[in-house]
């Protein structure tokens, strides 16, 4: 039986603005970009700034977050205890120069020491005023392998897709 999980971030695609989201200060925001049939919604964070959301995940158990970005920033994505630095996981996000988005996909464990409310934070990394970490179409998702690609951007944009094999070794 194929049952589709459902998908624990609201709002990913910022089709509905701020909706959901928490902003840490005033500069970021969610813009529009003007496509050639489309217009988009997705979310600018200045450097240092970030956004995140909160999120029901219950120990134990393996999720996979996926979303697009077009950074030329960089940043992080991290799974904290909301309203503190108690960070349990977190992955970087490495700048990616120019206007097309690229898809990420990432999986975690929630594991038993993590206390909640938890949050997915996203964080811009420090740099210059005119960089951002540009998001879009956060997803997530339990298990380790949903239908957890992101969701495509609008067919005006050409994705590039990351795949990196871990192969571990025991001796
Ligand atoms: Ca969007």
């Amino acid at each position: 039986m194929n049952i589709v999980a459902q998908d624990l971030i609201g709002n990913g695609n910022f089709e509905d603005g701020n909706f959901g989201w928490n902003f840490t200060s005033g500069g970021s925001s969610v813009v529009g970009e003007e496509e050639v049939i489309i217009r988009n919604k997705y979310c600018k964070i200045y450097q240092t700034e970030a956004i995140y959301q909160p999120v029901p995940l219950s120990s134990g158990k393996t999720y996979t977050l996926s979303f697009n970005t077009r950074s030329s920033l960089g940043g992080t994505l991290s799974v904290m205890k909301q309203n503190t630095n108690d960070t349990y996981w977190s992955i970087k996000i490495y700048p990616a120069p120019g206007t097309e988005w690229q898809s990420e996909t990432h999986p975690f464990r929630v594991e038993t020491n993590w206390e909640g409310p938890l949050v997915i934070h996203f964080r811009a990394a420090p740099g210059s005023p005119d960089r951002f970490l540009e998001i879009d179409n956060v997803s997530l998702l339990e298990g380790t392998n949903p239908r957890s690609i992101a969701a495509a951007p609008p067919a005006t944009t050409t994705t590039t897709t990351i795949t990196t094999t871990v192969t571990i070794t025991t001796t």
